[in-house]
């Protein structure tokens, strides 16, 4: 039988050796897993749309919207709403059931908040999921954005505590865990994941997945990118990685954290159709569909449509999710809970 339970309790030895499995005996398990929860066959679809470009004050050394790096990115201020309502009934037009926001912000102003509340408002207003993702949060906001609907925010842990301060000086990882604590405190859902490609070891990211699956609660989405190389930052060189490893990557987050929706996400573009395919059998059922992630291009639409169809893949339904998913309970009684359980 497949083991369902849900654990927080993961050792850095158990998650390796998921890791080594047999390639094969790693994806069968994982999609075991995958099926049992989901429908193998349903892909969730975000769109994707910067808020609030460039000029941030922090150094993610991946992040072509550093202020500390040399790229060619246009500053921008925050954007009118109109603006935002626009892309987001596009983007529910063409089949996406969540619109995801992202600001370039260390932590949102109190200039800007209010406006981000109102864009959130009309996101629900039209019937979207709604995520946000504006950097650190104290207590008040976190309120705030409950309260305005919000139904995600993303937050991501990026790599292993211990590669973290290669990567990134201006905050700590614990200010992630911080902010992560108490966006689910005020009964957000928390979309928080990683990026492979960043010059992370084997165990730095056996040590991401831990971190990830023993927060305490999984959380309900998990993104994996894949490191989006832009000219002008620091890892604009950076190794790329084997894609089995990215493959085997979300087969383990798949097996650790079985209710949560694991999102292929940046790098999908730069990625061959054979792995995508892989990595949707390990059990990614999410990705970012349009053409743009933030700053940097996304699979053509088409292209996306194309795939899908030959993979016989659908978009999942707005009213098929759930919110949630991957809240505390035991998995036992799972037929109820769980997104097009067979
Ligand atoms: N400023 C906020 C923050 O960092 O929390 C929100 C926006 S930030 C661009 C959101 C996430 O995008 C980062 O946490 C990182 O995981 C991802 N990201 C940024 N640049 C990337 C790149 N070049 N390749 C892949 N993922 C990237
Ligand atoms: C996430 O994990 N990936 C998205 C979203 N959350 C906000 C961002 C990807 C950004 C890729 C680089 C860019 O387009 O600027
Ligand atoms: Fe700023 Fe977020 Fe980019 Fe880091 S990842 S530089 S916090 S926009």
């Amino acid at each position: 039988m497949t083991d369902l339970t849900l654990r927080y309790d993961w050792t850095l030895d158990e998650v390796q050796s998921l890791y080594d499995l047999p390639f094969m005996e790693l994806l069968y398990r994982a999609h075991t897993v995958h099926k049992s929860v989901f429908d193998p066959n349903e892909i969730q679809f975000s769109s994707l749309m910067s808020i609030k470009t460039g000029g941030c004050p922090e150094d993610c050394g991946y992040c072509p919207q550093s202020a500390h790096h040399g790229t060619d990115l246009e500053k921008e201020r925050l954007v009118e709403i109109e603006k935002v309502m626009e892309q987001a009934v596009a983007a529910k037009d063409r089949g996406a059931t969540r619109f995801c926001m992202g600001a370039a912000w260390k932590n949102p102003n109190s200039r800007d908040f209010p406006m981000v509340l109102e864009m959130i408002r009309s996101v629900k207003q039209i019937g979207m999921e709604c995520c946000v993702t504006l950097g650190s949060l104290d207590e008040d906001q976190t309120r705030a954005l409950k309260d305005a609907g919000l139904d995600y925010y993303n937050h991501n842990l990026d790599t292993s505590r211990e590669h973290y301060e290669k990567i990134i000086t201006t905050r700590k990882f614990q200010d992630r865990l911080d902010t992560l604590e108490k966006v689910r405190d005020a009964g957000i859902n928390v979309c928080c994941g990683g990026i492979l490609g960043l010059g992370e070891g084997e165990s730095d990211r056996s040590a991401l997945l831990m971190e990830l699956a023993n927060m305490g609660e999984h959380p309900g989405s998990v993104p994996i990118n894949l490191l989006v190389r832009v000219k002008g930052t620091p890892l604009e060189n950076a190794d790329k990685i084997d894609p089995f490893i990215f493959v085997r990557t979300v087969a383990v987050a798949r097996i650790m954290m079985p209710n949560s929706y694991v999102r292929l996400s940046a790098g999908r573009e730069s990625m061959d159709e054979a792995t995508q395919a892989l990595c949707f059998f390990a059990g990614a059922n999410s990705v970012f569909f349009g053409e743009k992630l933030l700053t940097t291009p996304n699979v053509q639409s088409a292209n996306d449509m194309d795939l899908l169809s030959r993979l016989d893949l659908k978009p999942q339904a707005p009213q098929a999710q759930t919110q949630d998913v991957a809240r505390d309970e035991p998995v036992s009684g799972q037929a109820d809970r769980a997104v097009g359980a067979e």
